[in-house]
């Protein structure tokens, strides 16, 4: 869910920056006979020359697109360079690409605070540096300015094309300019620097967008590319936001900028506007209302994280069209590399930066051969992380059993096939720094394996994803959730708007090896009451509350189905291969039914994990939480509350 901050200054200088045809320029950067030249890298496979993940801009001009396959790509532009992502355990590696990412966000970190926003994007508060500047060096006494910084766009400055540098050097080194402007050709200068450190130390481009906040920098850092900058002041917001179409805003690429258009006839940020603030608070909740009015206005509180280390880590893979996995045996060899891949990379954050992961999360996607249900998304499946590949492989292949049961509902039977996995990846998240000292992480882990003294997970830790387990949990997950991918990954929507929204939509065949940036969509929550703009239809409120009920059903589910499964068939299940623990998770699935029905209901309170509480809707965990104070564990369960509701043997 987007999340209403007010702005704490507008006065402050951040900066977006976006590495040009980024793998592009790593594989130029390795083979120089490359510069100069028509380029463009594929992903490994060969199908009509391998999909198009970045083209460089020589190749742009002759008409070549990142749509297009390699084969496609010879013929608008014959002379152009196909360089193979490197490839490992059967996928796409994208470790060089990763490096170099880092390469450059060691230099963009110098003069602020810095977050990395995907394997080519960073954004920077250069706010302090900027007031520093103004304060030492007045910028309307600077006798020479260096060409980068005028040749900066300024938005709303008019250019004539002549004299374009001139008209540039005195926006920036105006006397009378409003203190923001002042700051803001500060911001300039000091981008301009950072980008010419950038080049000279790593050979590699890039753009910037220099903004008073996150969303409007964003939004300019690829409006003139390559090697440029663009500066947004405070009087070209609104001539800048009031044409984009509503749908390219961020975090308005899924179904809340859908509502607004089909229930509130808003194409264009501008449409917004007519909207008062009361009115879009009545329709979507306070604070998707109070959002929605302030982004329509270019107002963005959301301040840049100190974070140079991605948030967590990710290998994928998309099998697409006949590649589709079809057997129970072929996504366990898949998981195997998968996992390996992950695995391999945890423990260098380990090793490195000294950063442990604490949730595992399996994606896929799936489809039905005879589909009747098509609309039917595979659930995401997660679960506390165990360190070493064979642990992170057997959570996953219990992951992906629980997903493809849900999938499949109680009536198919996956051993017997008619299903299909289009794409597959494991996700390692929740990543904080690992207690200090080597002995500490030693005792870290000794401490995970005490905890597994199986090595198998308990059912308990296996929960549902995001909107499984309610809609008020999938609003607590609304933030952006970055992964940078190791393999083939579902899209990158880097279009101005969505780069850090969650598209669980995928993939056909030319994104393989991408980078993917996923993240929630956000949910706006509902008034209590809540206000249809138009009656007739079915307004997003009204699916919202299908949703949350849904959502109740789905974690009564997943309690009681944990609760219900008894000890033997979970050692069974546990111990056996995939298509054998399949079948028992049927058989338990119908007993765990049965058990229901009997009323023998019973759930240890003991046995919660903390993780799952965490991703509970806010009043359960609250009262969760009182549950397992013992102290007061007697007197604090309310009689008809909530979270009785959730956990009663009655439900
Ligand atoms: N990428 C990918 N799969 C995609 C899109 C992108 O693997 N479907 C990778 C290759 C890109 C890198 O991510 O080089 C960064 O993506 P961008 O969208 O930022 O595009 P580029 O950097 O290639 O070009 P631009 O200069 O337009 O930003």
């Amino acid at each position: 869910m987007p999340v209403a901050r007010p702005e704490t200054s507008d006065s402050r200088i951040i900066a977006h920056v976006d590495m040009d045809c980024f793998y592009v320029q790593v594989e130029q950067r390795k083979q120089p006979h490359l510069r100069g030249q028509p380029t463009a890298v594929v992903q490994y496979n060969s199908w009509k020359g391998g999909g198009l993940i970045a083209v460089g801009y020589e190749a742009r001009k002759d008409g070549v697109k990142r749509s297009m396959r390699g084969d496609e790509a010879k013929k608008v532009c014959p002379q152009i360079q196909l360089v193979q992502v490197p490839v490992a355990r059967g996928k796409a590696d994208l470790t060089i690409y990763r490096n170099a990412g880092s390469e450059v966000v060691s230099i963009l970190a110098r003069k602020g605070r810095c977050e990395r926003a995907s394997i080519d994007e960073v954004y920077l508060d250069l706010t302090e540096a900027a007031e520093t500047m103004l304060k030492e060096t007045p910028i309307e006494s600077l006798e020479s300015i260096d060409e980068e910084v005028l040749k900066s766009h300024v938005l709303g400055l008019c250019l004539n094309g002549k004299d374009d540098k001139e008209i540039v050097r005195e926006w920036l080194t105006r006397r009378d300019a409003d203190h923001r402007d002042k700051l803001l050709a500060c911001g300039a200068f000091i981008v301009a620097e950072l980008r010419l450190q950038v080049l000279q130390e790593t050979e590699f481009t890039c753009s910037a967008g220099i903004a008073h906040n996150k969303m409007l920098a964003k939004l300019a850092s690829g409006m003139n590319k390559p090697a440029q900058q663009t500066i947004v002041t405070l009087s070209s917001v609104k001539g800048l936001l009031e044409p984009l179409p509503i749908k390219k805003m961020k975090q308005l690429g899924g179904k809340l900028g859908s509502s607004l258009q089909t229930d509130l006839g808003v194409n264009t940020v501008g449409d917004l506007l007519q909207f008062s603030e009361e009115k879009l608070q009545d329709i979507y909740g306070a604070n998707t209302g109070t959002w929605l009015w302030n982004i329509a206005r270019g107002i963005s509180g959301d301040e840049v994280e100190g974070r140079l280390l991605p948030k967590s880590h990710g290998s994928g893979k998309t099998f697409p069209g006949v590649r589709a996995l079809k057997t129970l045996a072929s996504v366990e060899k898949w998981l195997k590399e998968l996992c390996e891949e992950l695995s391999e990379r945890l423990q260098l954050d380990l090793e490195t930066n000294k950063r442990v992961a604490h949730t595992l999360t399996l994606h896929a996607n799936a489809y039905k051969s005879t589909d009747t249900d098509s609309h039917k998304k595979f659930p995401s499946k997660s679960c506390p992380l165990r360190y070493g590949a064979g642990k992170i492989l057997e959570d996953s292949v219990k992951l992906f059993q629980a997903g493809l049961r849900e999938f499949l509902g109680s009536y198919m039977n996956p051993v017997s096939g008619g299903w299909g996995i289009t794409n597959l990846s494991v996700s390692a998240s929740k990543i904080v720094a690992a207690p200090s000292g080597t002995s500490s992480i030693t005792r870290y882990f000794h401490g995970q394996d005490r905890f597994h003294t199986s090595s198998e997970p308990s059912d308990e830790k296996f929960k549902l994803e995001d909107d499984k387990l309610s809609p008020l949990r999938t609003e607590n997950h609304s933030a952006s959730h970055q992964t940078e991918c190791g393999g083939e990954q579902p899209q990158v929507t880097h279009d101005t708007s969505s780069f850090d929204r969650y598209e669980t939509t995928c993939k056909d065949e030319a994104t393989e090896g991408c980078l993917t940036l996923q993240n929630h969509e956000p949910k706006p929550r509902l008034p209590e009451k809540e206000k249809n703009i138009n009656d007739e239809k079915p307004s997003y409120g009204q699916k919202r509350k299908a949703t949350k009920e849904k959502g109740t059903s789905s974690i009564l589910r997943f309690l009681q189905t944990n609760s219900c499964s008894s000890s033997n068939q979970e050692t069974k299940c546990l111990s056996s291969g995939l298509q054998e623990a399949l079948d028992v998770e049927n058989e338990s699935l119908i007993e765990s039914q049965n058990n229901r029905r009997a009323s023998q209901w019973r759930y240890n309170i003991d046995e919660i994990d903390q993780s799952v509480v965490e991703e509970l809707p806010p009043e359960i965990q609250d009262e969760v939480r009182t549950w397992l104070r013992p102290q007061k564990q007697a007197n604090t369960v309310k009689r008809g509350s909530n979270i009785a509701h959730y956990f009663s043997p009655q439900k």
